[in-house]
């Protein structure tokens, strides 16, 4: 890639012409009136992508991540996964019931919890199957299909740990039961490790209570580790000495290597990245100046770096990453970029705080094989064509 010392002309814009100034002097009428809940420009186009599996209630639907801007995503466009529909939940009715092997079983009302002392943290949620296409060589066309199973807000709850210590976990117990109110009553085991710290019973997203597709009035959220075990419409925790081995976490959500055994409770996501921009789908206008610029993330902290390869991954040219960083939160990376008008093959590569760099979608394929649709992290490829259009390839 050619770097450039001096400040180069940008040359972004068209030449002032007359008829600009003319314009802005002519008269405006009034726009419309005030609201109570804001609405986004009626030019702004941006949704959701949806996938059903069985019946509308049960698939998922994906984040365009090539439209969003800096980490957070806006609650509208969080991606969506559910099992069983979106509950229609009254605050007021809904309760967590706390029991199993704790000194003092618990039953609180939202109200209740949302008293008790709280934190505001960004993290991001992504789901376990995400980029789950990119084991195999039938790609999703674009980043949103291919990608936007993962999303990033600010969560405001109380942490578990508060609520564990209320209880009192009896010595011996090392799980977790989380279960929804929604129609398949979703469970998860979840061990009581000490990253369990970061976990917290959700109920703000982004400055309001919880959307009802994020899990309104109560979620569990446990940054860093798949979204699956981010259990929705939270009614119970069942502390006990042992998984479950819930459908959700040996039948789903588990991965089948080559040698026939099943590699579970594959809790944090490992270190992973995505160009947005230019990314599959796209079509740059032509030769110039451009930013490129993805989304890096890891289940374990902090990313430390973000790198981009222009030569198939011979030489890496670090990115910057937008600060302040949080962990277990999206990282934005940017490196502005020349397009030649030649074809090339673009991606990126993050390295997290515990010095795990993101491994080739070949070392991946080595080490677990391709039985499985789950927990892909791989380097990603896009390819830009000389005429500026970027499709989805598996290698450079
Ligand atoms: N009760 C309940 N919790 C649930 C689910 C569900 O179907 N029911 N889906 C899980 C899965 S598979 C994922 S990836 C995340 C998705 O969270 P989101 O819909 O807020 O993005 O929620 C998890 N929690
Ligand atoms: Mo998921």
């Amino acid at each position: 890639m050619k770097s450039t010392n001096r400040r180069e002309a940008l040359r972004i814009g068209a030449a002032l012409g007359g008829g600009l100034l003319a314009r802005a002097e002519e008269p405006r009428s009034l726009g419309t009136p005030l609201s109570g809940y804001g609405e986004r420009s009626r030019f702004v186009k941006s949704a959701r992508t949806t996938r059903v599996t069985k019946t509308p209630e049960a698939g998922s639907s994906a984040t365009p991540l090539a439209e969003t801007y800096g980490i957070i995503t806006p609650s509208s466009l969080h991606y969506e996964r559910h099992h069983a529909g979106i509950p229609d939940i009254d605050p007021a009715q809904h309760r967590l019931v706390i029991h199993g092997m704790v000194e003092r079983p618990l039953t609180l009302t939202v109200e209740e919890i949302r008293r008790l002392p709280s934190v505001s943290r960004i993290h991001f949620l992504e789901c376990g199957g995400n980029s789950g296409g990119e084991w195999q060589t039938k790609n999703q066309p674009d980043v949103q299909r291919s990608y936007g199973l993962a999303s990033c807000s600010e969560w405001t709850g109380v942490p578990l740990r508060l609520i564990l210590d209320e209880v009192g976990v009896k010595p011996g117990a090392k799980w977790i039961i989380a279960e929804g109110a929604d129609a398949c009553k979703m469970q998860r085991s979840v061990p009581i490790l000490p990253e369990l710290d970061h976990a917290m019973l959700a109920y703000g997203q982004n400055g309001e209570p919880l959307r009802p597709a994020q899990g309104f009035p109560l979620r569990l959220l446990t940054p860093g580790w798949e979204g699956n075990t981010q259990v929705k419409w939270l009614q119970r925790l069942y502390v006990t000495d042992q998984p479950h081995m819930t459908r959700d976490e040996t039948s789903k959500y588990s991965d089948l290597m080559p040698d026939g055994k099943a590699r579970i409770f594959s809790l944090p996501l490992e270190a992973k990245s995505v160009v947005t921009f230019p990314s599959g789908g796209q079509k740059l206008p032509g030769p110039g100046l451009y930013e490129i610029t993805g989304l890096a993330w890891t289940g374990k902290g902090l990313v430390t770096k973000a790198e981009l390869t222009f030569d198939g991954g011979a030489t890496w040219t670090e990115a910057r990453i937008d600060e302040p960083r949080f962990p277990r939160a999206f990282a934005r990376f940017r490196l502005p970029w020349r397009f030649e008008g030649k074809p090339v093959t673009i991606a990126s590569r993050a390295t997290d705080e515990t010095g795990y760099v993101q491994p080739t979608r070949e070392q991946l394929i080595a080490a677990r094989g391709m039985n499985s649709g789950y927990h892909f992290n791989g380097i990603k490829f896009w390819r830009i064509g000389a005429d500026g259009s970027v499709t989805n390839v598996e290698t450079a």
